[in-house]
């Protein structure tokens, strides 16, 4: 059996969002996000089809066409929601893949979800791509999908990227389906992770529990060789440029440091989540107050975090612990009228970010774990003024591109706060000398290269086998 389109992408989610417009009229609206534009122009140019869930429980829907791409959804029900997506995606894997900063859930039932949940994408990837066609599976959501794609269809071509770490053989080693995480992975060709450090995680994993045979970053297995690869995942810095030259941008920019008068705004933007390192850094922000570092009026942090995965109780118990800390260090060292902290939980468009980006002094991204990070590397591609210093985290994916940054170890409150300090202070000549060379990193890597790379490697062909011989 076989469909017809050459190209196929299998997410977790469509890249479409639904809205209502003013007549009551629900739509489909392009998700905003570095995948879907690194993909879509690819997504057009190839006819591809996208395969994944359209956001809502239970919902059956026919496939459909937007934005040139063709969308087939499908469906999870209400309980699928609860144990594979909340469960086994976002309780289990998330936190085990984050350095398990916290405890992961190991529960039988998500397990048998998330195998019964990856079949039912298999099952539609088989049908849906063409004789010898190419299907690209995305993260960590869909991590079986490859092998039980490739049991229906051994003719395809089939690509894995993972967008979180893999973590180390000394974490991974607690799960219990260990074995068939990495024989699901391993029904790939082409095996992709943001860093080096994680693709050797994942070779040195498969020799390790499944005596897999290994080749410098390539692993044999089943008679075929499967590559494992870094591509680390840039942002759409075009976009970007755009968006922050526009002159409402600009306005809207100007009109946020009215609003704070003289004080150095500092800036986060994140999806409330326990690996962004949100404490961490309004901690060391509270404590410059209590040294008599900073005074109120002279500073001021603006938190944002995004809703995010309300339903699983870690980020629940995050929620109400950031709200009490923002709230204890405002009446602690805020004054009438001058909170030191500006906390809002919720999102906002792209261009109100890119305003945000263009009016803060210091951008702070702290995460405890990060595969890349995205918003550190927005604010670089939106300064173009080469004004602004970034504080960025030595764990997020980003900071091995991203060297001129303050690099801070985020457990190190001490040295956070002495960052945040020399961030503020450091001269501009110095600030904008780093930000030139940010940028360089930044601009030079175009998203539509990285989707195109992918899929370069994954279409070449396979190393030969003599090579296979020789490994260890
Ligand atoms: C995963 C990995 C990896 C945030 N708030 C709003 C908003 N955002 C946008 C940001 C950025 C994106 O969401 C977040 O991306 P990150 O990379 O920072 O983090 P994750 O969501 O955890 O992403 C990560 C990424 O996948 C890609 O491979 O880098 O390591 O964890 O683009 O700007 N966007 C809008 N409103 C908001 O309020 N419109």
């Amino acid at each position: 059996m076989s469909g017809a389109s050459d190209f196929v992408v299998v997410a977790n989610r469509l890249p479409v969002d639904r809205v209502v417009g003013e007549n009551g009229e629900p739509s489909w609206r392009r998700s905003p996000g570095g995948l879907v534009s690194a993909i879509a122009p690819l997504m057009r140019r190839r006819h591809g089809t996208w395969i994944g869930w359209a956001g809502s429980p239970d919902e059956r829907l026919e496939p459909f066409e937007e934005d040139g791409m063709s969308l087939v959804p499908v469906v999870q029900t209400a309980e699928d929601v609860e144990l594979y997506y909340e469960g086994f995606s976002n309780a289990t894997l998330w936190p085990l893949y984050h350095d398990v900063i916290a405890p992961p859930v190991y529960d039988r039932s998500m397990w048998d979800a998330y195998v019964r949940v990856n079949q039912r994408f298999a099952d539609v990837a088989a049908e849906v791509a063409g004789k010898d066609g190419v299907v690209w599976v995305q993260d960590y959501q869909l991590q079986l999908v490859p092998a039980m794609l490739r049991r229906l269809r051994p003719d395809l071509r089939i690509g894995f990227f993972l967008h979180i770490p893999f973590p180390p053989l000394e974490l991974f080693w607690q799960l219990p389906w260990r074995r068939q995480i990495l024989e699901g992975l391993l029904g790939a060709d082409l095996v992709g992770f943001q860093l080096p450090g994680a693709a050797q995680n994942f070779v040195r994993l498969c020799r390790r529990l499944l005596d897999a045979r290994t080749f410098k970053q390539d692993v044999f297995w089943d008679g075929r060789t499967v590559r494992a690869r870094a591509f680390p995942i840039p942002v759409d810095a075009e976009e970007l440029r755009r968006l922050s030259a526009d002159e409402g941008v600009r306005r809207r920019a100007a009109e946020i440091r009215e609003d704070f008068g003289d004080a150095r705004l500092l800036l986060g933007v994140d999806r409330l989540d326990y690996t962004k390192g949100i404490t961490q850094r309004l901690e060391a922000f509270g404590e410059l107050f209590r040294d008599g570092e900073l005074r109120p009026g002279e500073a001021t942090f603006i938190q944002i975090a995004t809703p995010s995965r309300e339903r699983v109780e870690q980020y629940q118990l995050l929620r109400d612990q950031i709200e009490q800390q923002v709230g204890h260090i405002n009446g602690e060292h805020g004054e009438l009228g001058t909170p030191v902290i500006q906390y809002l939980h919720t999102s906002y468009d792209r261009a109100e970010l890119a305003a945000l980006f263009l009016a803060a002094d210091v951008m702070v991204v702290t995460p405890l774990r990060d595969g890349m990070n995205l918003v550190a590397k927005e604010y670089v591609a939106c300064r173009e003024d080469l004004g602004g210093a970034l504080v960025l985290s030595e764990f997020a994916g980003a900071a091995a591109e991203l060297k001129r940054a303050y690099q801070v170890n985020p457990y190190d409150i001490d040295g956070l706060k002495q960052a945040l300090l020399d961030a503020l202070r450091d001269h501009p000549s110095e600030q904008g000398r780093r930000m030139r060379a940010m940028r360089r990193r930044v601009l030079e890597h175009d998203v539509d290269r990285w989707a195109h790379d992918f899929l370069t490697a994954l279409e070449e062909p396979p190393p030969p086998t003599a090579m296979a011989r020789e490994a260890v």
